[in-house]
């Protein structure tokens, strides 16, 4: 049922006119019934549907509303989101995508959902996911690169988000090391990055991605008030998720295979570009110690430089930056 429809939505979506009741009965090898049938389900999922007589049917619109099939209809990418699972409430899409992973699902599979009861952060936070607000969605990657390289993937799938901000609502984002995309100082999105690994091979990834995206100023909770934001917020205009949604899996795709063949070179220069607070002085913590640094820019492998107040550069690989009064941080 389920594949059938898909098929007809791609043959829907080849054609650039109308498409026949017959043809596409004769193609599917269904009923004319059951091609109505089918039609009445995919409106009810939102889409557009004209219909004509002795012409036959044509998509006019598809819709705003996050399925597998809204998703995969134009998503012209070779290898990510071809597998695709949508989900309504789930505790996590990471849980999902280790558990798929471990099925041996392949490379570029995303797992979305409308909702996370327990969305996760970096080291055990909360990352409030609420329903139809935000993009909440993991993805399968089944690298071959050493497992020290993983920590470029993060750097690369912030560089991606932050484009795609800014082509869909003209939002100049900006990249807070590692991983957090700000906008006007708030957070936005969060990546959180997670390897299963050997020695010296990555089993897989599984790249986490949380955009706040339709949420009201007033919907934000009251603790995150004043650290988070959302595309809504910022641009004023409610944004399409799903197409929003595609457009990061375009772009990640064609970001990643260009990584792939030539290497971290061109992210860095990316992520230098929308860098938070590059050339300015912040407070850095790592878990050992506390103090004040000039950020310069990522090194080639993705590690952090700064620049303490006697002069000496250092790299860092793990660390928190801070800043303003009070050591606030997003
Ligand atoms: P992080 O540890 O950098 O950020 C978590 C912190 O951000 C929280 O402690 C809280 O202060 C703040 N925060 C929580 N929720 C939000 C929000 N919606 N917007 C802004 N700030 C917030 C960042 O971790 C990594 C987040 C990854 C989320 C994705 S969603 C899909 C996937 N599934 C899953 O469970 N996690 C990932």
């Amino acid at each position: 049922m389920e594949s059938t429809r898909k098929q007809l939505i791609e043959l829907l979506q080849k054609q650039d006119g109308y498409i026949s009741g017959q043809e596409l009965s004769k193609s599917l090898d269904i009923s004319r019934t059951a091609i109505w049938k089918h039609m009445n389900e995919l409106k009810k999922d939102g889409y557009e549907i004209e219909a004509v007589q002795r012409k036959g049917y044509k998509i006019i619109a598809s819709p705003d509303k996050v399925s597998v099939n809204t998703l995969q209809w134009g998503l012209d990418t070779k290898w990510i989101g071809r597998n695709l699972h949508h989900f309504g409430q789930v505790e996590s899409t990471q849980e999902i995508a280790h558990q798929l992973a471990k099925q041996g699902k392949p490379h570029g599979t995303v797992i979305i959902a409308d909702e996370q009861v327990k969305g996760k952060g970096r080291m055990s936070r909360e990352w409030h996911s609420p329903k139809g607000q935000g993009i909440w969605m993991s993805i399968l990657l089944r690298p071959e690169l050493p497992p020290v390289q993983a920590p470029q993937l993060t750097l690369l799938a912030a560089t991606v988000l932050a484009k795609v901000v800014e082509q869909c609502t003209g939002l100049r984002p900006s990249i807070k090391w590692p991983n957090d995309l700000l906008v006007h100082h708030k957070k936005l999105s969060g990546i959180l990055t997670e390897m299963q690994a050997e020695q010296d091979k990555i089993q897989y990834v599984i790249l986490g991605i949380g955009v706040n995206v339709n949420q009201e100023r007033e919907q934000i909770p009251e603790h995150l008030l004043h650290k988070a934001t959302s595309l809504k917020v910022e641009s004023g205009e409610v944004q399409n998720i799903h197409s929003t949604i595609q457009a990061i899996l375009r772009q990640f795709e064609s970001s990643y295979d260009q990584y792939m063949e030539n290497g971290f070179a061109f992210v860095k220069e990316v992520w230098e570009q929308y860098g938070y607070r590059i050339g300015e002085e912040v407070t850095i913590s790592t878990m050992k110690r506390e103090w004040p640094a000039t950020l310069i820019g990522i090194e080639e492998d993705g590690a952090l430089l700064a620049r303490d107040r006697s002069g000496k550069e250092e790299k860092l690989y793990s660390a928190e930056i801070h800043w303003g009064e009070g050591g606030y941080h997003a």
